[in-house]
């Protein structure tokens, strides 16, 4: 149905002015074919059920307006689940299809514990971001990334610590750019954007491309690149989806601005080893090389995957650190009471132990603060998405089908009286005041540690790989906040709402705090 016109469907958008009727027929009737196809992948998507009690409307297709509800108010429903359902796993109506949220520790466990073979972390991140054609079959095919993340990146935080907190100076004082006493205004989350970017990429990539403006804005990009391709791709039935995002999608083009960037590093890396060996002068200690260094021979060591991989870093990476860092500090923005003792801890500490990993493992009340913000307001209502590969049945009976999407309810686990003294309050320092009860306490109420009552990170075998690195970098930017800068919201306002969408929370994009440099 394509073929009589070739591939002008596709590409007409960037054909210009010899845009005619013909080109507006093909739309129209692509356009109806897109329809027809998603219609039915919709409609077939939810013909899979679960037998357990649903929120909102369960009708087959009185679910639909459920799925709109989900999509503008996730939290409320999931909150709802928890409080009718008790030890009911139940399910709630996404867009495709529905999802099981379980409720009870105990099944929250075996979530976490179950094998990839029954309930699959990686299928289910394919069915929600079409990675095979976003990030790229060779990243899809071969996680191998995830262990240098754990291992290595893990490993050199102290080693290259110095960089990470040079960039997190210079990118706060760069986007804030105030001079003399006075207040200046800036949007949170693009600010922050910009240093956890550069600071990431430090090592990531290291100088001087963490530092590039085009770069950055690529990586950037990349995640939202991915998130709407994934909208349109899934929207096609599986034959079609890699021609899809090939020609209807914006990730092949990003990639390719990535690999002008990346390209001769990678290159230049590549031929070092083959010239002078293993061990050759002046090689990096950067992800980039690690990466390099444990890429399996063949398809893997070559440019376009590496480069595929690092924008995958990045995507892991970006936006979840920015948008956590940025809740957190409009609630400090909105708490000033709580900059005293954050900048007295700060100091105190940098005072012994300089700007080191060391320094960041004193810092409990702003390992507390971080922690507590995501608590309170992590980045996502649902943790540990997973889809059943074959069908289970788990110990309160509920059988999932094969393809089913299963997930652990976080938002209202966290805020669950039950969990948390006064769940529903804002308590920044909590957790530095469990820690202090007890060795074994001190370590269970890190930032980094999981538990089935604290999800942002995830728990069990696919936790957040990248936590160590993140909570090191969240602390140092929050640590050099307070001992640099005076923060407060405008004048008048309050902390602006978070917005929700489906399971996401993010911090308002248009939020503005007002910094000036220190001045007691
Ligand atoms: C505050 C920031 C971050 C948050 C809230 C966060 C959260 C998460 C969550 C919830 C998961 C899935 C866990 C599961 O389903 O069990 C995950 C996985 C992952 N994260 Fe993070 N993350 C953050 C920062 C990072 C950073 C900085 C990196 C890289 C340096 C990273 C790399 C990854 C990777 C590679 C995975 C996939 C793990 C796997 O395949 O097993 N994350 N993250
Ligand atoms: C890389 O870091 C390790 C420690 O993690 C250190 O031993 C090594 O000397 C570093 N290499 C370079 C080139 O800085
Ligand atoms: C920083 O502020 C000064 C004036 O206060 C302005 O001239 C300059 O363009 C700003 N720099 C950036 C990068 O925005
Ligand atoms: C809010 C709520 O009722 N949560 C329940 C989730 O399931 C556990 C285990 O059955 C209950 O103890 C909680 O009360």
């Amino acid at each position: 149905m394509f073929a009589n016109n070739g591939t002008s469907v596709f590409t007409s958008p960037h054909a210009g002015p010899s845009l005619d009727i013909r080109d507006n027929v093909s739309y129209l009737v692509s356009g109806a074919v897109v329809l027809g196809f998603s219609a039915l992948q919709y409609l077939q998507a939810r013909k899979l059920n679960v037998d357990v009690p649903a929120v909102g409307p369960s009708g087959w297709l009185t679910s639909y307006y459920g799925a709109l509800k989900y999509i503008m108010g996730a939290r409320a429903m999931l909150q709802e689940g928890y409080e009718k359902y008790k030890t009911h796993t139940f399910k709630v109506p996404e867009p495709r299809r529905w999802l099981v949220v379980v409720n009870t520790s105990e099944l929250i466990d075996e979530v976490r514990k179950a094998p990839d073979t029954k309930l699959s972390f990686l299928e289910a991140v394919r069915d929600s971001i079409a990675s095979e054609f976003t990030m790229g079959r060779l990243v899809d095919s071969d996680t191998y990334h995830v262990a240098v993340v754990r291992t290595q990146l893990t490993r050199n935080i102290a080693a290259l610590f110095d960089g990470i907190k040079e960039e997190i100076a210079l990118g706060f004082d760069e986007g804030i750019n105030s001079s003399g006493s006075a207040w200046v205004s800036r949007p949170a989350l693009s600010t922050v954007m910009q240093v956890v970017g550069r600071a990431s990429n430090r090592v990531f990539v290291g100088l001087p491309v963490c530092r590039d403006k085009d770069y950055l804005d690529i990586n950037v990009r990349f995640t939202i690149d991915v998130i709407k391709a994934s909208h349109i791709i899934n929207l096609f039935p599986s034959f079609m989806r890699r021609p899809v995002g090939e020609l209807l999608t914006s990730v092949p083009a990003t990639t390719r601005r990535a690999l002008k960037h990346l390209g001769p590093i990678i290159e230049f890396r590549l031929r070092q080893e083959e010239e002078h060996g293993h061990d050759w002068p002046g090689k990096p200690n950067d992800t980039l090389q690690w990466l390099i260094e444990e890429a399996p021979e063949g398809e893997q060591r070559t440019v376009l995957a590496l480069t595929q991989r690092v924008l995958t870093l990045n995507f892991a990476a970006i936006h979840t650190s920015s948008m956590s860092f940025t809740h957190a500090l409009l609630h400090l923005a909105a708490r000033p009471e709580y900059i005293a003792p954050l900048r007295e801890e700060v100091e105190h500490v940098i005072q012994s132990e300089g700007w080191t990993k060391l320094a960041m493992q004193k810092m409990r009340k702003a390992d507390s603060f971080l922690k507590e913000s995501q608590r309170f307001t992590g980045i996502g209502s649902l943790s540990m998405s997973r889809k059943a590969i074959v069908g289970i049945t788990l110990s309160d009976g509920t059988f999932l089908p094969a393809g089913t999407h299963v997930a652990c309810n976080a938002f209202a686990v966290h805020n669950d009286d039950d969990n948390y003294e006064d769940a529903k309050e804002f308590r920044p320092f909590r957790f530095a005041e469990m820690r202090d009860e007890s060795a074994e306490e001190g370590t269970k109420h890190q930032f980094v540690s999981t538990s089935n009552e604290y999800l942002p990170f995830g728990h069990g075998r696919h936790a957040c790989p990248g936590r160590f690195f993140a909570a090191n970098e969240l602390k140092a930017m929050l640590a050099y906040i307070v001992l640099a800068y005076d923060i407060k919201l405008p004048e008048g306002s309050q902390r602006p709402k978070d917005i929700e969408f489906a399971q996401a929370l993010a911090p308002d994009p248009k939020a503005h705090v007002l910094f000036r440099r220190r001045q007691a």
